[in-house]
């Protein structure tokens, strides 16, 4: 995981080989080619640029490598932390909470929701899924054999038929039962299919989410933000669960949802395996990336 990352930025300021003289314009680019490099926009980096050199300028001491990371490191938490949620996903006040998925397909939505599920009966909390994803076949099929594999029931209706009404027989099977979570799974083409947004807006309105989070791939990098953008126009979300992280070398994507989204990052997907899930943490993040 951003295993390229941190080579780049170990490579380009070794920590006890400060040179005895550095100049502030080269540090500048070493940072900016660094962020470039890990696929962060060419204006986020510019950005992060800026802020360091704001950072540095402040600094009274001799600037040492040592110091170069730890104005690095403070200079990225700043910008993550500012999206940093207040979403308690193990608490979130209401029942049942219910929770829509949205993404473009192979993004790992249904993966996601399985692993959610996951995640929250391990914390003592009961939990319906609703397979309406109805568009692609095999949708239901893969959201039900995961939901018999961690023990959960999923509600689901024949292929083809309308997602808003498997969401809401979810929702109407949750509140019968007293059950914490309905988790939403949907289908996930975009722009190419009217068919498909308007469905997304219906399942939204029909079904009323607490929470609507949209997953993005973190392989795509950059793209991932006019992805969202795209989303955002039709069918707006509160945050992001960022998948795939563990085939991830570059990293660059959480600095650019931060800075150019402005929306948080709940959790991350880390695997394919279904404990693979974490709350998004900068620290983290941190660790990962800067030596
Ligand atoms: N390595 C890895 N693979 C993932 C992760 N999340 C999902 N996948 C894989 O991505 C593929 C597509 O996932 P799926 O949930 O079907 O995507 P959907 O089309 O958005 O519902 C599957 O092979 C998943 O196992 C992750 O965090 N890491
Ligand atoms: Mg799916």
């Amino acid at each position: 995981m951003f295993d390229r990352f941190k080579k780049r930025v170990k490579e380009s300021f070794p920590e006890d080989e400060t040179p005895s003289v550095i100049r502030k314009d080269e540090l500048e680019d070493k940072v900016r080619n660094i962020l470039l490099e890990a696929d962060v926009s060419y204006d986020s980096a510019g950005k992060i640029v800026e802020m360091f050199r704001d950072r540095l300028g402040k600094v009274k001491k001799k600037i040492d490598y040592q110091l170069v990371l730890e104005e690095l490191k403070e200079t990225i938490r700043e910008v993550l932390s500012a999206q940093d949620s207040d979403l308690d996903f193990l608490s979130p006040g209401k029942s049942p909470y219910v929770v829509l998925f949205l993404g473009i397909n192979g993004t790992g939505k249904t993966t996601t929701v399985a692993k959610l599920a996951t995640y929250v009966k391990k914390n003592g909390k009961r939990v319906v899924l609703a397979a309406s994803d109805t568009f692609r076949a095999g949708a239901i099929e893969q959201l039900t054999q995961l939901g018999e594999n961690i023990g959960v029931n999923v509600i689901k209706h024949v292929a083809k038929s309308d997602p808003s009404s498997v969401a809401y027989d979810a929702i109407e099977h949750a509140r019968a039962r007293n059950l914490d979570y309905v988790l939403i799974d949907s289908a996930g083409r975009m722009q190419t299919n009217r068919n498909l947004i308007d469905e997304m807006k219906k399942i939204k309105r029909v079904s009323k989410p607490d929470l609507t989070v949209l997953v993005l791939d973190s392989m795509i990098g950059q793209d991932a933000v006019h992805q969202a953008e795209t989303f955002m126009k039709e069918t707006p979300f509160d945050g992001i669960i960022l998948t795939k992280l563990d085939t991830d070398a570059r990293g660059g994507a959480i600095i650019t949802i931060a800075l150019e989204l402005e929306k948080p990052i709940y959790f991350v997907g880390i695997g394919q395996k279904m404990d693979d899930i974490i709350p998004f943490d900068v620290e983290w993040y941190l660790d990962k990336i800067i030596p």
